[in-house]
């Protein structure tokens, strides 16, 4: 096997160590960046999506892909920057205003982190007017919004109005999600794009800044 398949493979099994020793083996081997990022490293968090998706995995053994990836990244990172790779996009997420769940959230940044997109992440209890600054600031393609609570996801409205109502209308689009979420509320609030997991929240982002 190539080392960059080794990649692949290890990251699949969550060995961080062993991703962060292949990837700089990579680079003393002369493979590209670019190469080492989508045939290595995305393409086995995409693999451990699509795992992710029909319940071959759960959430433990993407978090630890998750890890395994971020040990790569944080060896290929100035490398990438040397080489001008850009990420796919720019996402802001957050947890909406009122709700303090981020453990799907977080696994969403991850998986979209794992797919190419550079994620700022809002934290929780987002009010609409973060969400915006921070898009504003991180010059955001998407925000994407997160809710628990059948109390807070009417907060999402809030932040599709402001953001139709502001700048950055027509700039930045919304993906919503989270357990009581679903596509006809997507719709009735005017959202741009719904995922039910974070693994089908990674393909949506890619589909609405049209690199899918
Ligand atoms: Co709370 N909680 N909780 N809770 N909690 C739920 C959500 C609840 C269903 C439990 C229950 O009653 N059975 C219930 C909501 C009922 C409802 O509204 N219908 C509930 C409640 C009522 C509450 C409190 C009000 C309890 C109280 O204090 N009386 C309170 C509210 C606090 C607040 O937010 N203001 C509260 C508090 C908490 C804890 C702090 C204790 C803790 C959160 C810790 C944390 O997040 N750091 C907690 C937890 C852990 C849960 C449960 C048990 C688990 C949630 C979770 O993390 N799931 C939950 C019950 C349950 O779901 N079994 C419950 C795992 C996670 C990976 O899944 O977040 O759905 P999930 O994310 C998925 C998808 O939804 C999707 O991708 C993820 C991965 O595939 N997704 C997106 C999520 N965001 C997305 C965004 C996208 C796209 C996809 O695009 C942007």
């Amino acid at each position: 096997m190539s080392t960059v398949a080794d990649i692949k493979a290890m990251l699949m099994k969550g060995k961080a160590k062993d991703v962060e020793a292949l990837v700089t083996k990579a680079l003393q081997e002369g493979v590209s960046p670019a190469v080492i990022l989508n045939e290595g490293l995305l393409a086995g968090m995409g693999e451990i999506g699509e795992k992710f998706k029909k319940n071959e995995v759960y959430v433990p053994e993407v978090l630890i892909a998750a890890r395994a990836m971020k040990a790569g990244m944080a060896v290929l990172k100035p490398k990438l920057l040397e080489a001008k790779v850009q990420p796919r996009g720019t996402v802001v997420i957050g947890t909406v205003k009122g709700d303090l769940h981020d453990i799907g959230k977080n696994l969403v940044g991850m998986m979209l982190e794992g797919a190419g997109f550079q994620v700022i992440d809002a934290g929780i209890d987002v009010p609409p007017e973060k969400f915006l600054d921070l898009a504003r600031t991180h010059n955001a393609q998407l925000i994407g919004c997160s809710a628990l609570l059948t109390t807070t996801m009417t907060n999402m409205k809030a932040v599709v109005d402001a953001v139709k109502n502001s700048d950055l209308k027509g700039k930045v689009k919304i993906m919503v999600g989270g357990a009581p979420v679903t596509q006809a509320f997507c719709d009735e609030i005017g959202a741009d794009g719904y995922a039910p997991d974070a693994a089908s929240a990674a393909d949506l982002a890619k589909r609405l800044v049209g690199v899918a």
